[in-house]
């Protein structure tokens, strides 16, 4: 039977970063009451701070968005935040919501799971049969912990709490800082100083071979919306767009979207990480969710962001 969310108390944890203000505003659209709690309010790397406010506010479901996340750079100099941080964060919420009696749980992990050469595209059950990708096995270990925590509580507890995996995401409120960010905003980042400035080159990491498959934040809350609603499984979901292309190919596109072709210049010491990774989405879709956007489209809606919250970022400084 669907689960009905109209006038439930549903926690977003993580509600100040990108894919949880997507899941705020699209649980906000199907009468939720959406619960944001920020850092100031309880930190989720403190486990006496997360049962004293999750035995206070007892929500009938949470979304846990909350995590340390960041682009393939800040995975390699950071482990122990990316693993200590995230394995905290899922422990902390998962048991005190287990003694809160939480009716649902969605648990968001990463395409980074999967082996780094895992068969293409990549079902569910790739997860654990082969070694990670080197650059993010921190943040990759954490999640799957995070996976295996969610299934312990639903075979042990008989909680009905799921995980879904997203692909490579980006959106409105994504970070732009190139230091930590992902591919997708840096390069919309570059491009865009290369066109203020005038530079006529554009640097991108690595060789500009490796696949990414994008998928926009708004387009993840829908399908995390429709899990939530229509999913109650032990198996995690893998929530992707089908869309793949090559680093390169991703320039290419946001040279066109933010208007300004630049020379591009290949810079050999930064990682290519793992060569490929798409997703196989074949059970979502079998549900009836294959409702993602065309990737220039979201490009658009993604710059036109950009564009409205330049201070925030940082460019102009
Ligand atoms: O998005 P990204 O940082 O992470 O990098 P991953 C994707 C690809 O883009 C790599 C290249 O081959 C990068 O070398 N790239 C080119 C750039 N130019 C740039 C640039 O200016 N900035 C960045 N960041 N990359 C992440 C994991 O892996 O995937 C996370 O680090 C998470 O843990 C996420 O799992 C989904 O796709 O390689």
């Amino acid at each position: 039977m669907a689960y009905d969310l109209t006038g439930n108390r549903v926690w977003v944890a993580g509600h100040r970063g990108m894919v949880g203000g997507a899941v705020a505003r699209r649980l906000a659209a199907e009468g939720a009451q959406v619960i944001e709690a920020g850092r100031e309010v309880v930190d989720l790397v403190d486990q006496a701070q997360v049962k004293a406010w999750m035995a206070a506010t007892r929500p009938d479901a949470i979304v846990l968005a909350a995590a340390k996340v960041g682009g393939i750079k800040a995975n390699s100099e950071f482990p122990v935040d990316f693993l200590y941080q995230n394995l905290m964060i899922e422990a902390n919420i998962l048991q005190a919501a287990h003694e809160a009696d939480v009716e649902r749980v969605l648990f968001l992990g990463s395409s980074c799971i999967y082996p780094k050469l895992a068969t293409q595209p990549i079902p569910e059950d790739a997860l654990l049969t082969g070694p990670l990708e080197p650059t993010n096995e921190w943040y990759a270990i954490a999640k799957i912990a995070g996976i295996k925590l969610t299934q312990a509580y639903r075979t042990q507890y008989g909680r009905d709490w799921i995980s879904a995996m997203p692909t490579n995401l980006y959106g409105p409120g994504d970070n732009y800082d190139l230091n930590s960010s992902h591919v997708l905003p840096a390069l919309l980042r570059k491009f865009h100083e290369a066109k203020v400035s005038g530079a006529g080159e554009v640097v991108v990491w690595g060789s500009g071979t490796p696949l990414r498959e994008f998928l926009h934040c708004d387009d993840l809350a829908d399908a995390l919306v429709f899990l939530l609603k229509e999913y109650s499984g032990y198996d995690h979901i893998n929530v992707g767009s089908g869309v793949e292309v090559t680093i390169r190919e991703l320039a290419e596109i946001i040279a066109e979207v933010v208007g300004y072709e630049a020379t591009l210049t290949f810079d050999a010491t930064k990682p290519d990480g793992t060569p490929r990774k798409l997703m196989d989405s074949g059970r979502l879709h079998a549900m009836g969710w294959n409702r993602a956007r065309p990737l220039r489209d979201g490009i658009v809606d993604t710059y036109a962001d950009f564009l409205a919250h330049e201070r925030r970022h940082g460019t102009d400084d």
